[in-house]
């Protein structure tokens, strides 16, 4: 069956770009080319980050006014060209309209076509989807097998609904079936991510295929996280041979040199993460990477291992620094066991990213202040400073509830469901306040940008420079003038360029253009 894959636009609406392809459709797209099936996916992001970045223009696909037009005469050429007979949306919350959209567009367009959903917010809404009447099934949870169950049992008819695991569906009476959900459990039956499936993926930057994963699933129980949704909060594991063999293959296909590992918590398990560094060093591979974890799953032997391997940056959150608001969001690390961790990655010579969260439902402008406080004494290189925002699916979502931020379910705009969205869902801080939590927050950020701009002139290496060069005229040339002329704005004006492209840090003001910084640091790192 030919199926075409969807992951409907948000950063192109934002005017960003997007860092990384999507490892699920990758990983739904290998599936579904192993079992003999011709799939393509289509992502409008990559392909306008494409457009931005390289001078071999596709097609700009844009509307000016935000609206979908562009995207949607773009999707009916491919659906034309291509005669798909599935379409397969992926939905996360904040891109859950634009998915909609392309759904009915799809249907507008192939009128007997099958619309497959999945992804974390199906997972979490499915009846929303299937009552949508744009979409005809939802898979909840993991998706790789019971993809290809669900494309099976199409080719036939659709006999065997009841057996299809993770599936929901609306029955015959008009009620929306829910199948028991079941997990992979030796991830290492998986194929290696297909990205060669994206349309265009020759024309796209080789570090968007760097997204990979060793483990599936957290244990832990954060009051604001869904993941545990998708995944459970039972962890599985790869195997460190998979995961060595995994990155080779992706660095020799697409010239990948800079992988970014999407585990909830990288390090969970110390022993396995040493092998796969040793055996990373043993296959001499080239390449740089950077990790999430937590600050108690982190020691100095390890990093140390990890920094010799590659590891270029350890993510982990800072989160609170409040005791209570620490309690309530079920964060178990104390305050000197965060410091400690951020002093021994910097030791280890390894670049933090510190995470950290203002606007909790319940939480006072005070207990936001010194989430703040606690930004600024660990001096992460980026602190990344979010908002709130409760997700459904989350216990933040039913606190939001109860305070009162969010009043009525139904009317909430998902498309602003991201942690930069300017909603303030705290139900306790006013507008004064509000205002200056998020003005210390940009002074934070600019404050560490000018921390990095000096580390990165005291390491800046004129090799380093051609070498990006010689990879990507054009990147840097752009690059260059673009940072220099915004250090100098904001140098003169404190303006907002809050942002950097990789990690989206921080991006209060919608479509602000200079959000969209690129640094001097990125550079020479
Ligand atoms: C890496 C990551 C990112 C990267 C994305 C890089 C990339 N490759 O796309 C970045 C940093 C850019 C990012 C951004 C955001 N992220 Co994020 N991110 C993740 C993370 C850690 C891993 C995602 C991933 O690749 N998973 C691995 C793949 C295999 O899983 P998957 O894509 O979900 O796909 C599987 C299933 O969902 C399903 N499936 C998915 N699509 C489809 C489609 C069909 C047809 C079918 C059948 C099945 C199916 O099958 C797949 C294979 O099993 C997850 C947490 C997690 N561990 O999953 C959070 C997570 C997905 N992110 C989250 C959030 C909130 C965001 C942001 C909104 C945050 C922000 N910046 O404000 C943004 C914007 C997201 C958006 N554009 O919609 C939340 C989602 C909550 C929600 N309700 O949407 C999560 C769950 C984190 C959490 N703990 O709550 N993110
Ligand atoms: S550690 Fe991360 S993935 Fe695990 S529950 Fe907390 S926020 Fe979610």
């Amino acid at each position: 069956m030919k199926v075409l894959l969807i992951e409907p636009p948000f950063y192109l609406f934002q005017d960003l770009s997007q860092g990384a392809a999507s490892f699920g459709l990758a990983m739904l797209a290998a599936m579904a080319d192993r079992e003999g099936h011709n799939v393509k996916v289509y992502s409008p992001d990559l392909e306008q980050t494409a457009v931005n970045s390289t001078e071999d223009v596709i097609t700009e696909f844009k509307d000016t006014d935000g609206k979908m037009s562009k995207v949607e005469d773009r999707l009916e050429q491919i659906l034309e060209d291509f005669q798909p007979d599935v379409v397969g949306i992926s939905f996360w919350t904040a891109r859950v309209l634009f998915g909609l959209e392309m759904a009915r567009h799809t249907k507008k367009v192939l009128p007997d076509i099958k619309v497959i959903a999945g992804g974390i917010h199906a997972t979490i809404l499915p009846e929303d989807m299937l009552n949508s009447g744009a979409i005809d099934y939802v898979i909840r949870g993991e998706g790789e097998f019971a993809f290809i169950a669900l494309l099976e049992s199409i080719k036939k008819d659709m006999l065997d609904m009841e057996v299809i695991d993770n599936l929901s569906f609306i029955n015959k009476d008009g009620s929306v079936v829910h199948n028991p959900i079941t997990y992979c459990d030796d991830l290492d039956e998986l194929p290696f991510p297909g990205y060669e499936h994206f349309i265009n993926y020759d024309k796209f930057d080789k570090n968007v295929f760097k997204s990979v994963m060793f483990s599936r699933g957290c244990p832990f129980d954060c009051n604001y996280c869904a993941s545990y949704k998708l995944w459970s909060r039972k962890t599985r594991f790869h195997t460190p041979s998979y995961i060595v063999r995994m990155l080779k293959h992706i660095h020799q296909k697409f010239g990948t040199d800079f992988f970014q590992f999407d585990d909830d918590t990288f390090t969970l398990r110390k022993e396995p993460v040493f092998e796969i560094c040793r055996m990373i060093k043993e296959e001499k591979l080239a390449i740089k990477w950077h990790c999430d974890t937590r600050v108690e799953c982190v020691s100095h032997e390890l990093l140390a291992a990890m920094k010799e391997a590659g590891l270029d940056t350890v993510a982990m959150g800072g989160e609170k620094g409040d005791v209570e608001v620490r309690k309530i969001i079920r964060k178990t690390a104390s305050l000197e066991a965060t410091e400690k961790a951020f002093k021994i990655a910097s030791e280890c010579g390894v670049n933090t990213v510190g995470y950290f969260m203002i606007g909790f439902p319940g939480e006072t402008y005070e207990a936001a202040n010194r989430t703040l406080d606690l930004a600024e004494k660990l001096q992460p290189d980026v602190p990344c400073i979010s908002i709130c925002i409760p997700y459904p699916g989350t216990d933040s979502y039913q606190l939001a509830l109860e305070v009162g931020s969010i009043e009525d379910a139904d009317s909430i705009d998902w498309s602003r469901y991201y942690h930069h969205s300017n909603i303030n869902f705290s139900g306790r801080i006013n507008k004064e306040d509000w205002a200056a939590l998020l003005s210390r927050c940009k002074e934070i950020d600019l404050a560490s940008r000018e921390r990095r701009f000096a580390k990165a002139a005291r390491n800046i290496s004129i090799n380093k420079v051609i070498k990006r060069y010689a990879e990507s005229p054009f990147v840097v040339f752009s690059l260059a003038t673009k940072s220099i002329s915004l250090h100098l704005a904001k140098r003169a004006a404190h303006s907002s360029a809050l942002i950097l492209p990789e990690e989206l840090i921080w991006w209060p003001e919608k479509n602000n253009k200079w959000a969209f910084s690129i640094s001097f640091y990125q550079l020479v790192y």
